[in-house]
């Protein structure tokens, strides 16, 4: 396959680029976090988004040396608008399943924080409720290997997984992430505001903490904060964008 051979090639020729997605406290108005976002500058097909290139990286195992290139280069920014005396800024990077299950990936990161110099508790690794079907204790000892390390962990798209609630009790976790589909129509439709209520109380009895995806109008983040979601991530606030932009983003904010 052309793709695939080309994928291959991409990590050596340095074709891969992060984009970053702030995450906005938006009772202090502060950004808080930024969601790292890998992109395929392809020579030929122009900027290719992941749903193009993650799921052949996962069958063929490429997610594991592309994830691990993420991590370092999202630990060399973080680091970098640290020192800029930019407010603690929490950097947010997607795990796939498969990187998670790799044997050597508590000591990558170690090395990773070590080599770049970020603060642990700034990298925030996001995984899905897909981990909660695997078997329990494996996952539970590999997340409490991380959470040592000092680094957050997030459940992604929370509310989508097939998996039942009861590894919220037994995963050590910090934040939920709740999926966008259930933010688009939540101004307009009961159920969604219903879900996103519950899951809200959930989180603060839990004590987990919250941040709400997808957010592209006024009227959802007013909507969201009087339910008691105060962290947010969405177009309304910005897109994903490049390291240039959103220093003149972190410049005029
Ligand atoms: O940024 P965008 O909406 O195009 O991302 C599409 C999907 O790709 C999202 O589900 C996102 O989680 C995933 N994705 C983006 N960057 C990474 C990455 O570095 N690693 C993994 N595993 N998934 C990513
Ligand atoms: O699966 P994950 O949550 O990591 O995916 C994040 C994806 O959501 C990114 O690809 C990003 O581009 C996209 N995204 C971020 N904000 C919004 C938004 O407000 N609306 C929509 N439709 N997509 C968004
Ligand atoms: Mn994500
Ligand atoms: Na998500």
């Amino acid at each position: 396959l052309q793709l695939e051979r080309e994928l291959r090639k991409a990590l050596e020729r340095d074709e891969f680029i992060l984009h970053y997605q702030p995450q906005v406290n938006v009772v202090t108005g502060q950004i808080t976090g930024m969601e790292a976002l890998i992109r395929w500058q392809h020579p030929v097909r122009g900027l290719l988004s992941p749903i193009h290139f993650i799921p052949l990286a996962e069958e063929t195992g490429l997610i594991v040396p592309i994830g691990e290139w993420v991590l370092r280069k999202a630990c060399q920014d973080g680091c970098r608008w640290s020192k800029l005396g930019r407010l603690p800024m929490r950097i947010a990077v997607n795990l796939s399943l498969i990187q998670f299950q790799e044997e050597t990936l508590v000591q990558n990161i170690q090395s990773i924080l070590d080599e770049t110099g970020l603060e642990p508790r700034f990298l925030e690794l996001e995984i899905t409720e897909s981990i909660a079907m695997h078997n329990v204790e494996q996952v539970v000892a590999k997340l409490e290997q991380l959470v040592k390390l000092g680094v957050q962990i997030s459940i992604d798209d929370f509310g989508t997984g097939f998996s039942s609630l009861s590894y919220l009790k037994k995963f050590p976790i910090h934040k939920l992430k709740i999926d966008r589909s259930f933010i688009t129509d939540i101004t307009s439709d009961p159920d969604d505001a219903s879900i996103v209520s519950a899951i809200i109380a959930m989180a603060n009895s839990l004590k987990l903490n919250l941040i709400v995806e997808g957010v592209e109008t006024e009227d959802q983040q007013f909507y969201l904060h009087r339910l008691g979601c105060f962290e947010m991530q969405g177009y309304l606030f910005s897109r994903p964008l490049p390291v240039s932009l959103l220093d003149q983003l972190l410049e005029q904010w």
